[in-house]
């Protein structure tokens, strides 16, 4: 069983979802940099207040701050992690290499969530958070586009990657998930 687990794609493809389904089935550590930026800003804290617009706007928070997130968070004394928005561009997955070599914890599979753009779109204008409306939606797919889908070809060539199709209902994307774990 894996367990070190990366989930990459587009802002909409279920990321959050699903890592937390799986996270909850494996007493896994489900590390998304999206919802701990998220619990800054509603407690109001200084960091918070940093990242708040950054976010609402839907651009990129700057890689050295999540990087001390994502260090502080990924310790050795778990049973398993899952990442989940993090890395999004190449440098963050530099970041990310040192601290895995650093804690002796590589990677063992990742899973690439493939949907169609409007798909996504439609997801996320129901969901309504403050960063679902058109025109942060707009500056999130294109910031996916640029930086954070060439880290799909990165992670193809390590031969860590698995497609999954997320364009279906919840039960058969997690059925999928879980049958490639093993
Ligand atoms: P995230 O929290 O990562 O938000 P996201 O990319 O939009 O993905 P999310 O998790 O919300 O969507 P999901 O696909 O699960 O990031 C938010 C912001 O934080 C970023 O824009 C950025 O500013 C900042 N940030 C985070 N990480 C960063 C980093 N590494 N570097 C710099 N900045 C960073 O789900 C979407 C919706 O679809 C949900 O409502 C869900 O219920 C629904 N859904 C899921 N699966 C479904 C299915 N099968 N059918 C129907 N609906 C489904």
């Amino acid at each position: 069983m894996k367990k070190h687990i990366l989930f990459l794609g587009p802002p909409g493809a279920g990321k959050g979802t699903q890592a937390a389904l799986l996270s909850e089935a494996n007493s896994y550590l489900h590390l998304s940099t999206g919802e701990l930026l998220r619990k800054e800003i509603d407690l109001n804290t200084e960091l918070g207040k940093q990242v708040k617009d950054i976010i609402n706007k839907g651009e990129l928070v700057s890689d050295q701050l999540v990087l001390e997130i994502v260090k502080k968070n990924l310790s050795n004394d778990n049973k398993g992690w899952i990442l989940d928005g993090y890395p999004r561009n190449l440098s963050q997955v530099n970041s990310l290499n040192d601290v895995l070599i650093h804690i002796n914890q590589p990677l063992e599979i990742i899973f690439y969530l493939d949907i169609p753009e409007e798909v996504l779109i439609k997801r996320l204008l129901i969901r309504g958070r403050k960063d679902d409306n058109e025109e942060s939606i707009k500056t999130r797919l294109k910031i996916y586009k640029d930086t954070t889908e060439p880290l799909i070809e990165y992670y193809k060539n390590l031969s860590l990657l698995e497609y999954i199709n997320a364009d279906g209902d919840l039960k058969t994307i997690s059925d999928d998930i879980k049958q490639k774990m093993a």
